[in-house]
């Protein structure tokens, strides 16, 4: 039975339902009366429901080299959304101007994106053009 979908959520529940037997003593006196099974009164299965969750599926984000965005800008960026340090953020900055593209950070799906918009959003405001995408991880083309 399928009891809630969430997109983008910490943890999602994927919607089976568990049912987990739960150890119970007996509830009255000190083995006094009988239900009719010999075991006492009381002294029945308990049941609890437990919703299975599911790790949500993780994104990375990435930049990509441009030969127009200023390298202080990139270094700038990575710290002011990645939370880089400052030798952090030049390294990753030298690295995607040598190879390409490269890594910041892995995000939920919603982060992901949103820290991809913020980027580009925030970069064309200033005038560059730094491309930033989110890609799902595992994904290699
Ligand atoms: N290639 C750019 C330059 O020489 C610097 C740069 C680095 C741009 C990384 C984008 O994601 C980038 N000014």
């Amino acid at each position: 039975m399928r009891v809630k979908e969430m997109v983008g959520g910490e943890r999602r529940e994927t919607g089976r339902i568990d049912v987990l037997p739960v150890m119970a003593g007996p509830t009255r006196g000190g083995g006094g009366g009988d239900d009719r099974d010999g075991r006492g009164i009381g002294t029945g299965i308990v049941t609890k429901t437990r919703p299975k969750t599911k790790k949500p599926s993780l994104y990375k984000v990435l930049i990509l080299n441009d030969d127009y965005t200023p390298m202080e800008f990139v270094v700038h960026v990575l710290e002011k959304f990645f939370h880089k340090s400052e030798t952090e953020a030049t390294q990753i900055m030298l690295h995607v101007h040598h190879k390409g593209y490269g890594i910041v950070g892995t995000f939920t799906r919603d982060e992901a994106e949103t820290k991809a918009s913020q980027v580009m959003d925030y970069s064309k405001q200033y005038g560059h053009p730094l491309k930033c995408t989110a890609e799902p991880e595992g994904f290699s083309g």
